[in-house]
Parts: C-alpha cells; sequence; structure tokens
C-alpha cells in the first residue's frame, strides 16, 4: 500500500470541520488511490466534540482513512504534516476593533507558523480558510522560515465558485461552460471578481453580460455572498466552504484543468503591481504540484481601480499586523 499522506486540520470540531474531513477521508482531496491520515487539531474545548467526529469517521469504514489522531497542541498536531489546512480562526465578536482581531489570530496562526517549520514534512502545502485568511496565511508564513513561501496558500476558491455559479445562472449557460474567471486580492468585501477575459461556451462573457449588472449585480453578489448565506441560514458557508478547500488542494496536487485557470490567494512574485511578499488572489494554474500566476493579462482602467483598492486593503493589514510585532 502507498504511505499515507499526513492531513492535518485545524478546527477540527468546527462547521467546516465537519462538512470537510469525511470528504477528505473518502479521497476527494487527493484522490482515490492516496490513503490519508488524519491529524485534528483543536483547541482544549474542542478536543471532545472533535472525538466525536472521529468516530463518526471510523464509522465510515472508509478504505482510504489510514488513521486519526487528534491534538491540542500545534508542534504535535502538524508533526509530518503533509497538507495543513488551517481552518480554526478567532472570529470577530460584537464590539471588536480589527487590531484585536489581528491580534487575537496573530496569537494562533504565529505559533502554527512555528510548528509546521519545526516538524512539517518537506513538501507541506498550507491552506489557510480562517479568516481574515490571507493575512492569517501571512503571519504563518512569516513565522515559517525554512518552508518555502510558496507553501503557503489562502483560499478565495470559494469566491471564484460563487463567481462561476452567479455568471452561469445569467448567462443560461452551464458552470463546467465557463472559463478564465478570476478572483483578485483579498478574501474580503473589497475582492474583485473579474470576468473581462472569462469565456462562457466559448465566447466573451462581456458580450453576454454588461457593465452595470456587472457593478451593480454580478461583484456585490459574490463579495457579500457570505452575509447571504449567514441572513438565509442563520450560520456561516461550511459545506459550500469545504467544498472549496477540497477543490483547492486538489488542483494544487494534482493540476488544474489544460486550457482554463481558477482563482488562490498565494504569495505575490510582484505581477499585476501587487507587492511582492503580499498574500493576493490572482488568475493561477497548477502544474507540478506548483502554483503559477497566470501572466501578461491586460488588465482595464476598471479591473485596476478594483484590484488596486483590495490590494490597498490588503497592505493596511500586513502593516497592522507589522506594528502589533506579529510579523
Ligand atoms: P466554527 O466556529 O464552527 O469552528 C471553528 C473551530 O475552530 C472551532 O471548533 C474552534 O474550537 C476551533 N479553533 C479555534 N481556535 C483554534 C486554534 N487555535 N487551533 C485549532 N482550532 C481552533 O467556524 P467555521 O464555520 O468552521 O469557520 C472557520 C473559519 O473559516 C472562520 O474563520 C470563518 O470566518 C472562515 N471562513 C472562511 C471562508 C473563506 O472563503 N476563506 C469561507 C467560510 C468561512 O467563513
Amino acid at each position: 500500500m502507498t504511505t499515507p499522506v499526513n492531513v492535518t486540520v485545524t478546527g477540527a470540531a468546527g462547521q467546516i470541520g465537519y462538512a470537510l474531513l469525511f470528504r477528505i477521508a473518502s479521497g476527494q482531496l487527493l484522490g482515490a488511490d492516496t490513503p490519508v491520515k488524519l491529524r485534528l487539531l483543536e483547541i482544549p474545548q474542542g478536543v471532545k466534540a472533535a472525538e466525536g467526529t472521529a468516530m463518526e469517521l471510523e464509522d465510515c469504514a472508509f478504505p482510504l482513512l489510514a488513521g486519526i489522531d487528534i491534538f491540542d497542541d500545534p508542534k504535535a498536531g502538524f508533526e509530518g504534516a503533509n497538507v495543513a489546512l488551517l481552518v480554526g480562526a478567532r472570529p470577530r465578536t460584537k464590539g471588536m476593533e480589527r487590531g484585536d482581531l489581528l491580534e487575537a489570530n496573530g496569537g494562533i496562526f504565529g505559533p502554527q507558523g512555528e510548528a509546521i517549520n519545526a516538524g512539517a514534512a518537506d513538501d507541506i502545502r498550507v491552506l489557510v480558510v480562517g479568516n481574515p485568511a490571507n493575512t492569517n496565511a501571512l503571519i504563518a508564513q512569516q513565522h515559517a522560515p525554512d518552508v518555502p513561501a510558496e507553501r503557503f496558500t489562502a483560499m478565495t476558491r470559494l469566491d471564484h465558485n460563487r463567481a462561476l455559479s452567479q455568471l452561469a445562472a445569467k448567462t443560461g449557460a452551464a458552470v463546467s461552460d465557463i472559463a478564465d474567471l478570476t478572483i483578485w486580492g483579498n478574501h474580503s468585501a473589497t475582492q474583485y471578481p473579474d470576468v473581462f477575459h472569462a469565456t462562457v461556451a466559448g465566447k466573451a462573457a462581456t458580450e453576454l453580460v454588461d457593465q452595470s449588472w456587472l457593478e451593480s449585480d454580478f461583484i456585490p453578489t459574490v463579495a457579500k455572498r457570505g452575509a447571504a448565506i449567514i441572513e438565509a441560514r442563520g450560520a456561516s458557508s461550511a459545506a459550500s466552504a469545504a467544498n472549496a478547500a477540497i477543490d483547492h488542494v486538489h488542483d494544487w496536487v494534482n493540476g488544474t484543468a489544460d486550457g482554463s485557470w481558477t482563482s488562490a490567494a498565494i504569495v505575490s512574485d510582484g505581477s499585476y503591481g501587487v507587492p511582492e511578499g503580499l498574500i493576493s488572489s490572482f488568475p493561477v494554474r497548477a502544474k507540478d504540484g506548483k502554483w503559477e500566476i497566470v501572466q501578461g493579462l491586460e488588465v482595464n482602467d476598471f479591473s485596476r481601480a478594483k484590484i488596486d483598492a483590495s490590494v490597498a486593503e490588503l497592505v493596511e493589514e500586513r502593516d497592522a499586523v507589522k506594528g502589533l510585532g506579529l510579523i
């Protein structure tokens, strides 16, 4: 049997964790030939619930699930990890200022970065889901100086999938007919879903939708979809977030489909004027286990302003965590 891949999931007892773990164990993260060992990392108060989830995972008798371990210590939780899904984070509570939120998350993602640096496997790949995802990923990355920076990513795939679905509904096409859509910037309300290079069944999307729909409907709907889900469901997106995490890591490891691209927040190399080192969403393809930014796209004035605004927010967040001594 192939050696199992160690997958560490933080926030394993949370609602995204519950939607994610069964799909990982069934082979949807890494493929139907790859056995996995799950390493669930929780805070002490979450351990009992994680044990319950582990019991259910056992009861599924997944052929690919080679073991489950539960930890409340990051050092132990990331030991030997090949893939790390950082889902657990400190949510913003009433009256909390942005600085407080960044500081509380710095207290989580700094030590987790250190633990990854100390004990993860050489091929470690990290996806940060917990918000503020881009800046949490930056904090973790900055605490892991021995790990190549490109191994730290943050999730904008849910935004990408939401945008695909909205454009498909508007044009009456199937989601599989849509290619080359992009989410730029931060996973926040400033994100920019860009259809200027997208095609729908081979036709330019801009021939099928007009600018006023983009500005007053599509962009705000995608950016505020998380809030709309909370309003309707009484809880934040969970299964769709877990699905997006599966898509992100599956593509990273196995490669994106030929031709089209997807979106992921990865460390900027300065492309498209995004300051080097920021973890920002780009149009990306995965090849040979690595993300590559799609180069050479023309960026019109409308897109430029939107990208710049979201990137400015990322710069502010980076400067704030720097100011707090978190990186
Ligand atoms: P839940 O509150 O259901 O679960 C979070 C879990 O994390 C809890 O079980 C908690 O005990 C655990 N936890 C907290 N601190 C931890 C630590 N230091 N180490 C290990 N575990 C820890 O939240 P859930 O709905 O699962 O959402 C998790 C995160 O995903 C949130 O930060 C949320 O904002 C974020 N999201 C990100 C999305 C994205 O597209 N990037 C979309 C969905 C989601 O909103």
